[in-house]
Parts: structure tokens; sequence; C-alpha cells
């Protein structure tokens, strides 16, 4: 059983692609009688037509929001929906026959082959992909107008976000982008039904149940794994919360941050408390050692999206994988367009098959955004290196793979990197410039595990049913609370639908792929670094140049999802679980710091 993609970032191919002309009952009857290996052949033909097509709709739409696009994007996304409904309703005639393992698993995934699972019927199946084409595009042209000619862009207001240090201003951004939300809450009961309906056509209790099977092991045991998971990470985090909440309650006063709370939420540098490197000016240790500053670098050499994205690109040729092919510089969307709505969620595409690779992004000059640079780039390194597959395959082991390929490329941006390729001037290999630089990534990789838990942990439960629309706002505030330990510092109510204003909810993007990989990219790092021949402590290695690691990484990211994730990650790292000790041994440095910091301090909230 195998993963659901979405073409926020992964092959197009197989979750919006489609052209059957007739219904799935006259397909079985008129099919002549193939063998399940020519059924998988046949389905791989059509797969690669319909993605070209399917691709072509959703980028478009993404680049150019218009009512004119949505009928374009939803008619695509209709289209591969009927044919994948009929598909898996033809791939039934092969079950319990005995069928080796490639053409079993390519069935499998076939039949996972979307996120949105759509009713049958056929006006359901088109109420609900235009549902999801406007709710993506309401997130995409949301904007909070002060007035008719004051309006900001949800891309404006989280710079915003990152750079005030004013509790009022940034309440009323985070207030502000709130108001997008409220419009999508009842296009989004109404999504919640019919997915659901969909899924249980598929076989699955809902659609929740249907994301967790994409994981080689049942849905419960998917569950399992991510608690466990979780579990081994939570004291990092809760050292980090204390030690966060005591500085913001110096610089905000005690009144605004109790010290026996939660942190208000919209003070952690990040629209939606996810990730807190901005407020590193805050927490820094060890003010001034250590130059870790390549904000300043980008500006003053006046770097440009496309030499952002080139230092990127360079990263990945170091290793021995390919330059980026002349189209992606000529098809991407590097900047925000000024004359349109665009969804500036940043995304990479793997496009006709892998061989027409391009970003989607709203570049910004500064050190956050470089990295979201690498992060899409491992993205389109995976569809390029997976695209000889054949289209069943083509896709990462599981959802966390995809995510973590870039974020692992990012371990690897030490200041001794950084200084070779001029983004700082000087390279600090002090005590203290280790500490100064392990606070600046905890707030960016252990801030997010709790939020990277939680989000899919809300949607298993409004998908099951568990959580019912009278309560979706409670319930998203109320796992905030209990896996962040944030809260609003504005009352929040039913009117408003806070979940809606976070990309990944209108866009039916699946969210535990972000929490797995946290935890994996440093699992991959660690392998990499042997391999490499680094020599001292994890935190200090960088693979760049290294052809040795390269190689041995790519070749993971080409087998695709041909086999259970567990072989692909015991090829690279030798063993067949996911395990936090990778990122709890790096952390190591800080933590000692952290504990003599929150000594004294009675910690939670
Ligand atoms: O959505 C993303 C990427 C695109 S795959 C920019 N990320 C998550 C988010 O922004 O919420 C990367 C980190 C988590
Ligand atoms: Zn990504």
């Amino acid at each position: 059983m195998k993963r659901h993609i979405t073409y926020a970032v992964v092959s197009i191919a197989l979750i919006l692609s489609g052209c059957a002309q007739k219904t799935a009952e006259e397909e079985i009857s008129a099919a002549p009688a193939e063998t399940a290996q020519e059924f998988i052949d046949r389905a791989n033909a059509e797969l690669k037509e319909l993605g070209k097509e399917v691709g072509a709709a959703n980028w478009v739409r993404s680049t150019y929001i218009t009512g004119d696009t949505a009928i374009i994007a939803s008619a695509a996304s209709e289209k591969y929906a009927k044919w994948h409904g009929g598909m898996v309703q033809q791939a039934l005639k092969y079950d319990g026959q005995q069928l080796d393992a490639k053409t079993q698993r390519a069935i499998d995934l076939l039949k996972l082959g979307t996120s949105l699972p759509t009713p049958n019927d056929a006006d359901k199946r088109k109420e609900l992909t235009s549902i999801a084409t406007d709710l993506g595009g309401m997130y995409g042209a949301g904007k909070y107008c002060r007035n008719d000619d004051d309006c900001l862009t949800g891309s404006e207001l989280e710079g915003l976000m990152q750079t005030s240090k004013d509790y009022d201003e940034l309440l009323e951004y985070w207030t502000g982008w709130r108001t997008i939300a409220p419009p999508m809450r009842e296009k989004y009961e109404r999504y919640v039904e019919l997915a659901n309906e969909g899924a249980a056509e598929l076989g699955y209790t809902d659609l929740g149940e249907m994301w967790r099977a994409g994981f080689d092991m049942s849905p419960a045991e998917f569950e399992t794994e991510a608690t466990k998971l979780w579990d081994q990470v939570k004291p990092l985090y809760e050292e980090l919360h204390c030690a966060v909440r005591g500085k913001l309650s110096e610089h905000y006063g005690e009144d605004k941050v109790p010290l026996d709370g939660p942190i208000p939420a919209h003070l952690l540098g990040n629209m939606w408390a996810q990730e807190w490197g901005f407020i590193y000016d805050i927490m820094e240790p060890y003010p001034g050692v250590g130059d870790i500053d390549v904000d300043s670098t980008l500006k003053t050499k006046d770097y440009s999206p496309q030499e952002m994205t080139r230092s990127a690109e360079n990263f990945y040729v170091s290793m021995g994988m390919p330059r980026l092919p002349d189209t992606f510089w000529e098809r991407s969307q590097f900047v925000a367009p000024q004359d349109r709505d665009v969804v500036c969620h940043a995304s990479a595409w793997g496009l006709d098959g892998g061989n027409d690779l391009r970003i989607k992004m709203c570049i910004k000059q500064t050190y956050d955004e470089l990295r979201v640079i690498y992060h899409e780039l491992g993205h389109n390194y995976y569809q390029g290196a997976y695209k000889d597959q054949e289209p069943l395959f083509q896709g990462s082991a599981h959802s966390g793979f995809h995510e973590a390929i870039g974020d692992t490329v990012t371990l690897s941006m030490t200041p001794q990197y950084l200084k070779e390729v001029g983004l700082v001037s000087s390279a600090e290999e002090s005590e203290k410039a280790v500490i100064n630089r392990q606070m600046q990534m905890a707030l960016d990789k252990i801030a997010f595990l709790p939020f990277g838990k939680l989000i899919d942990e809300w949607r298993w439960g409004v998908f099951s049913g568990a959580i019912s629309p009278e309560d979706y706002n409670k319930s998203w505030w109320d796992m905030r609370l209990k896996y962040q330990g944030i809260a609003p510092a504005v009352e929040r109510s039913e009117a408003d639908f806070d979940p809606g204003s976070k990309y990944h909810i209108p866009g039916n993007v699946s969210y535990t792929r972000y929490f797995l990989a946290r935890i994996l990219q440093f699992q991959f790092q660690r392998s990499l670094c042997e391999i490499a021949g680094h020599e001292g402590d994890l935190a200090s290695c960088s693979v760049y140049g290294s052809k040795e690691a390269g190689d041995k990484f790519y070749a993971m990211m080409a087998s695709g999802q041909s086999e259970p994730w567990q072989d692909a990650l015991e090829k690279l790292t030798g063993t067949r679980e996911m395990d936090a000790t990778a990122i709890i041994d790096y952390f190591q440095p800080l933590m000692g710091y952290l504990k003599e910091q929150n000594a004294g301090r009675s910690c939670g909230w």
C-alpha cells in the first residue's frame, strides 16, 4: 500500500489527470480480458498522457487565478477523478489473484493514486472538484484590506510577521489574514462530506484513513508510528518552548506573556507559529558570536531570485547530480507577478512525467527563502531522478521522503559551507558559535514538530466525524494548545475558521509528511555524512561536494516508489525504521544550554 500525492509538490500525474469518455461500468463490460500486467501497462500509458493535461491546467490555475482558470482546472481534475474511479473499479477483478510483487504494488498504488477521492456520482464528482479548486483559489487570492486601496496579500503579511516586534501590529496582521477563512467554512464542510463519500467508495472508512493507508503499513499502525516519533521528540520541544516563553516574556512583558501559560500565537515570527526562526534576535544565546547573517549578504550583494536558485542548484550539482534543464529557468515562477493573483505558497512541479521541472515561488531576499529554495529543489531532483520509472512508480518512497530531501541538504548549510560559497564572511567554530547556530536551527526544526503533528490529527478527527463542524475552530485551538502550548491573544469563535488560513487545509495537502520529514532528514544526514567520511559531530557536517554521498542519495531517489519505503530507507541508512535518535543527538549541545536556561523555571503550560 502506498501514499497519496499532491500537485503542490510531487508528480502531478497520479492525482489530477484524466480522460475517460465512458462510464466505469461500460469500461468494465467493454474491456477485453486483460491480464493484470496488461492492465497496469494500459494504466501507465493513460496516466502519462493525462498527467500532461492535468499538470498544465493546474500550473495555469496556480499562476493565474481567475474564474476562467478555475473552470479549466476543475474540468481537468474531474476528468482525472473519473478516470481514476473507473480504473480502480476495473482493478477489482484482480483481487485475490496471485500477482507478482511489482504488479500487485502497482495496483495498490493505483488505488491510492489520489488525495481527493470523488464519489462516482457525476454531479457530486463535479461539485467536489470545483469546491477543491475554489478553496485553493480563495487561499491564493486571499487579502486583508484595511480599506479598498490598502490591501495586503498573504505573502506580504507573512513578510511583515517576520520582521515586526510590535505586539499590536503583529496582532493586526495575524487577525487580518484570518479574515480570508470564514467564507471557506461552508465549502470545507461539504468537501469533507463528499471526499469521505469518495473514500468510502474506495473501501476506506473516511479520507483520513485513506491518507494514513499510504505508508506500507496499516492505517492504525501508522497512527501508532507517528505517536511514537512524537513521544521521542517531545522533551526537546518542551525545553525550547520554556526558553522561548521566558525571553518573550522579558521582551513583551509578563502581562502579555505570562510565565505559566501558553505563548500568544502571534509573537513567534511566523503567521502560524510553525517555525520560529525570525525571533532568533530575541533568542540569540551569545550575541554577535559567529556570523550567520546570510540576510545581510543577500541584500548587500543584491542576489536575484534566480541567483539564489542557482546557489541551491550548485549544491546538488556538487554532489554529482545534473544541472536543471533550461526549461526550468524559462518556465518557473520565481517572483510574485504584479498584475494578477497567484498561489504564492512555494511548490515544486514535475510536469510531463518529470521532464519539465519547475518551481513556483514568490521569492524574497532572505535566508529563510533561500532555504525554501533548497527545499523545493529537493523535490525537483527527486522528480527528475524517478522520471524513468513507470508513471505509477513515479513518486517518493513515502510522502515524508519527498519533503526530506531538500531539508537534508539544508542541514549541510553549515557556517563553513556558507563561507565557502560567499554567503557569510567568516565561519567561527567556537562552542558558543555552535550553540548560536543550533538555536537558529532549533527555532525552525524543533519548534515545527508539534505543528507538523497536529495539522493532520485535526483533519483525521474532522474526516472521521470525531470533530463536528460546530467545533472546527474550538478543536483546532484545543490541539494548538495541547501540542504547541500556544493560544490566540484574542478570542476566537465558530464564526472564525482558522484552519482555513493555513495553505494545506484549503489546498488539500496532507501534512504528516512534514512531521516525518523533520525526523527523517536527520537520519538521512547521519548516513550521508558517514558515506562522505565526515569526522566529528553531525552538526558540523556538510556533504557539499561529496559525490559518494550524492550517488547513494540519488540512487534512493531514482527508485521512486517502486519498492516499500522501508527498503529505500534501509539501502541508505541500514535501518528499516523511522527513528528520532538522530535529531535528538544532533541537538544535544543546545539541549544542555536550554536546560541551564530553564533551571528554576516552571516549564509547561
Ligand atoms: O509547504 C511547505 C513547502 C512546500 S512543500 C514550502 N512546507 C510546509 C509549510 O510551509 O507549512 C515546508 C515546511 C512545512
Ligand atoms: Zn515541500
